[in-house]
């Protein structure tokens, strides 16, 4: 079905985070989040580009987002309308700028599905109306400091908690959440790309804390080197950055770089590349589970929707709004025994509250097709 598209808005929104976000490649304190509303004549559709201020987790960055869009992506868009479908195969000749590109064909595709009716969980595949949530924590100054963090998350239902690691605050942080909270736990970590393939022997020590598994040790395009670590460790290896598109998927799990996959739609390109990613995964029994960008409630919902598909057997980083944000964009997203409800409502199944949407905005500019 092919639907005219009058133009696109992108607007800019400054999120302040609750509290500062560690990584090993940065310190995140707000959110400065390209958001995109398409207008068609099937209605409007939005999407949440992923890209974070600076280039570091990966090259794209939200100003150069923002800039593919203007001048080469959105001006590809046929004049008389296009399939949503078909997005992917009419923006392929510009390479790269998977975040941009994703954040298009979502939008194309809210508009689509608002129009017919239809949820995104729906129409991706969703095989459950709620989906377990993980929470990702932080590197912090002290252990006694993370200890008191892990305890709330774990207070409010979180059912699995990710530890942001790198060399320096590895070992000493999983021991002592393991001590503090028990071997029931579901603990796993994220390194973030901070470690070189002469770390094994180190890596190997977190194989005594019965990690769920360790996320991206070692440089984005080590796929080898990965390869050669899984085989040294018993924590199973999961790939995130690695892992542009379903062809990376296909290629890391025939090599044995992961058993387990993090998939982060805006990172492959959209959510029809992700749910490729989940059925290669699948078919080869691993497990995917989604990752997470500090979305507001647009780019949450799609994730959500995502995450309920059937081989998603691991718990993602779909944390409740307040875990990021005092004040969202969307009605908040709240956990409920552990888990957030898949939205149900046409299209992403939420959409901004104009008066909070406009409190945090901080430019606007309309492309016209
Ligand atoms: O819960 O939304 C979330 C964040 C989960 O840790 C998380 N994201 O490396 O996976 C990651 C990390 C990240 C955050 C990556 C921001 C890139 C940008």
């Amino acid at each position: 079905m092919r639907t005219k598209i009058s133009g696109v808005e992108l607007r800019r929104i400054a999120m302040p985070l609750v509290a500062p976000f560690r990584t090993s490649f940065g310190v995140e304190t707000s959110r400065d989040v390209l958001l995109v509303r398409v207008v068609t004549a099937d209605g409007e559709g939005w999407a949440e580009c992923a890209a974070m201020s600076e280039p570091r987790y990966c090259s794209e960055y939200v100003d150069g987002a923002q800039h593919v869009l203007r001048e080469f992506l959105i001006p590809a868009l046929p004049k008389d309308g296009l399939d949503a479908q078909a997005v992917g195969r009419v923006l392929d000749p510009f390479t790269g700028h998977r975040m941009a590109k994703s954040a298009l064909e979502t939008a194309l595709l809210d508009a689509r599905l608002r129009g017919a009716g239809e949820s995104f969980g729906s129409y991706l595949g969703a095989a459950r109306d709620r989906v377990p949530c993980g929470v990702s924590v932080g590197i912090m100054d002290s252990v006694p400091e993370l200890l008191d963090a892990v305890e709330a998350y774990i207070a409010e239902g979180y059912v699995r908690i990710k530890l942001k690691i790198e060399p320096g605050w590895d070992v000493e942080p999983v021991r002592a959440v393991r001590e503090r909270f028990g071997d029931e736990l579901l603990l796993q970590v994220d390194a973030n790309a901070a470690y070189t393939l002469a770390d094994t022997q180190h890596l190997t020590a977190l194989d005594d804390f019965g990690l769920l598994l360790i996320e991206q040790p070692l440089a984005n395009d080590d796929m080898v080197q990965h390869a050669a670590l899984a085989k040294r460790l018993r924590t199973p290896v999961c790939l995130d950055e690695s892992i542009e598109s379903a062809a990376h998927a296909a290629a890391a799990i025939t090599l044995g770089a992961c058993s387990v996959i993090n998939v982060k739609p805006a990172r492959v390109g959209g959510y029809l590349e992700a749910r490729r990613i989940h059925d290669i995964a699948s078919a080869h029994g691993v497990p995917v589970w989604c990752g997470g960008m500090l979305e507001t409630g647009i780019g949450r919902a799609a994730n959500v929707a995502l995450a309920a598909l059937p081989g998603f057997t691991l718990p993602g980083d779909t944390s409740g709004s307040h875990r990021y944000f005092a004040t969202d964009i969307t009605e908040p997203f709240v956990l409920a025994d552990g888990h957030l409800d898949v939205p149900t409502g046409p299209g992403l199944g939420v959409l901004p509250l104009p008066d909070a949407l406009d409190e945090v905005t901080t430019s606007r500019e309309w492309i016209a097709l």
